[in-house]
């Protein structure tokens, strides 16, 4: 370790510590644009490209980044002397004065970090009025919308895309006033290999990278009294939405989404995690089969079986992994699932044409809007589910609505598409998916009741996790991955015939859902994913029933409707097919 001293103050970090780490040591926070933390899942960046974290270490003539100076033993460092101060604010004046004004209006009004540095800096005038740099927006994807003019060049998108998800869609070019980060060839991103994960969107700190926004169509729906209304919720909303209205990070507000929910007038407030219980009852059976299969001689069976409810995911295998379309489980999502059951099974209980009803999705997620927008997911030109909004474009709305979201008493979901299982919370966070299919498989193979529902040896942070889990004598082997470069690891072991395992849980956001695209910024914090984690587990600890079969609205819609798991109805219902 090394031992130094931070604005008068002692501290001693290991070797190899920045200098903006070892302050945050002692609590000092040094600002900065181009700097990301999500070191558990071994990712770490900083470009030393924003320069807004110079800091003056002793003895060294010019100001030193913090985010790429390493403490070295004995070193004196000062982060807010004048000379500090001053180059501070001439670093973010440069970045202000290519920068359009139309803050008003800007999709990240409020939680932009541009915005927040001018106002913690004091800046109350721009002193470089001058030529503006000028792109074209890119509003090609459902899900993404570019505005390389708020770009400030942190490229925090570029590393993100390249680093973590190995997609390497975004890159810089050009050089001094020219450069821009941009798709190759500078195309759209509809004709690109991007999987719409939103990671960019999520750690972007001005308003370059946002959601396709489509709260206005939601009010026209809510407004249209010839339409029924039915909206669900993604299991991770509820761990995050809080954050948007001051609550800490890993707030749980179910209770208050669904209150709130009603108060937006929706005419059924239903819960994706309904949906999520019956993924797993048939994803799990599709597990069993397999497994079945293969245990009695079989070789044209695929395994592992990979999970493929993560609609980023799906877009990366179809693009990437062509050749392995075999493997992902046929299943679709929980979200299509609820659109199919509801467009189909809802809409004949409550007498209400498919063309009148819309279903709206809640998710942490801006590939989501992609995946509604699938042909084979809707109904003679009719999709099962109609428009897809983020947790950050619902906090829009109820803002908007002069909801007071802090002050809702609890309420529950509608049933019975707003039933839910424990093992459906967990779908939020990486590892839960694959953790909530042991559950129910276990029982089902076995035939004997599970004591033990947590299976602690999936959970955690690790980007690729692996975990045995003992089904009566076989042992299963699994594999878990987030982050679409983790995922590639596992994929390119079944490409070459050595991967060992039976089932893979893979999730392109780092955390699963939890830190999906479309959440409340976390800015690249990782400790904001991490409390969301937690309360997910809580929030299954908390549930009474925690798998998915013993959901009793689930049993009874494959009494009632469905027939069995894997059945002629439900192949056609609630499976899917990929296509390259
Ligand atoms: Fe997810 Fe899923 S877990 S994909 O991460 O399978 O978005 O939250 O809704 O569909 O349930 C997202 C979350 C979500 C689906 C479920
Ligand atoms: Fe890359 Fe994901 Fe952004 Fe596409 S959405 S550019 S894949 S980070």
């Amino acid at each position: 370790s090394v031992k130094l001293i931070i604005d008068d103050k002692s501290v001693e970090v290991p070797k190899g510590t920045t200098l903006l780490d070892a302050a945050k040591e002692l609590g000092i926070t040094v600002p900065a644009l181009c700097h990301m933390d999500l070191s558990g899942i071994g990712f770490h960046s900083s470009n030393a490209s924003c320069r807004l974290c110079v800091v003056e270490v002793e003895g060294r003539r010019n100001l030193a980044p913090g985010c790429t100076t390493l403490a070295t033993h004995g070193m004196v460092v000062k982060t807010r002397t004048p000379r500090v101060l001053n180059a501070r604010r001439i670093n973010l004046e440069l970045l202000l004065s290519d920068h359009p004004k139309d803050c008003l209006s800007c999709s990240k009004a409020g939680s932009c970090e541009l915005q927040n540095l001018a106002e913690t800096f004091g800046i109350r005038e721009i002193s470089y009025p001058g030529e503006m740099s000028s792109h074209a927006k890119d509003t090609s994807s459902p899900s993404i919308v570019r505005d390389p003019d708020k770009c400030v060049m942190c490229r925090r998108c570029e590393n993100i895309c390249r680093e973590v998800q190995g997609v390497g869609v975004l890159t810089a070019v050009n050089r001094g006033f020219e450069s821009v980060v941009v798709t190759a060839f500078d195309r759209d991103l509809d004709t690109t290999t991007c999987t719409y994960c939103g990671q960019c969107v999520a750690v972007c700190p001005t308003g370059a990278l946002s959601e396709k926004d489509e709260t206005n169509e939601v009010i026209r729906a809510l407004a249209d009294p010839f339409k029924t209304v039915v909206v669900q919720v993604a299991p991770a909303v509820r761990t995050a939405l809080g954050e948007s209205f001051g609550m800490k990070p890993g707030t749980l507000v179910t209770g208050k989404l669904a209150a709130a929910l009603r108060r937006l007038e929706f005419d059924y407030v239903f819960d994706t995690d309904f949906a999520a219980d019956l993924t797993i009852m048939e994803e799990a059976s599709e597990l069993l089969d397999r497994l079945t299969r293969h245990l009695g001689g079989d070789t044209d069976v695929k395994l592992p079986i990979v999970t493929s409810c993560c609609p980023a995911w799906v877009n990366h295998l179809e693009k990437r992994y062509p050749d392995l379309l075999d493997y992902p489980s046929t299943a679709r999502s929980p979200m299509q699932m609820f659109g199919s059951i509801a467009k189909n099974y809802l809409a004949e209980k409550i007498s209400v044409h498919r063309k009148d009803m819309v279903v709206v999705s809640i998710m942490p997620c801006v590939a989501k809007k992609a995946e509604c927008a699938r042909v084979e997911f809707s109904e003679d030109g009719n999709p099962d589910v109609d428009i897809t909004l983020t947790t950050r474009e619902l906090a829009s709305l109820i803002k908007r609505f002069n909801i007071d979201f802090e002050s809702l008493e609890d309420e529950d979901f509608d049933a019975p598409l707003g039933e839910s299982t424990g093992a459906a919370v967990i779908f939020g966070t990486t590892g839960g998916v694959i953790e909530a299919a042991a559950r129910t498989a276990y029982e089902f193979h076995t035939g004997e009741t599970l004591e033990q529902v947590d299976f602690d040896a999936l959970r955690g942070f690790d980007g690729i996790r692996s975990a045995t889990v003992d089904f009566a004598g076989i042992d299963i082997k699994i594999g878990i991955a987030h982050g679409l470069d983790n995922a590639r690891v596992l994929m390119e072991e079944i490409r070459k015939g050595t991967c060992e395992f039976h089932a893979i849980e893979v999730m392109a956001c780092p955390g699963g859902c939890i830190g999906g695209g479309g959440q409340p910024f976390h800015h690249g914090k990782e400790e904001i994913i991490r409390a969301r984690q937690e309360a997910t587990y809580t929030e299954d600890a908390n549930k009474v029933i925690r798998k998915s079969h013993e959901n009793p609205h689930i049993k009874k819609l494959y009494e009632e409707y469905l027939g069995k798991p894997l059945g002629e109805k439900p192949h056609r219902l609630l499976h899917t097919h990929y296509f390259n």
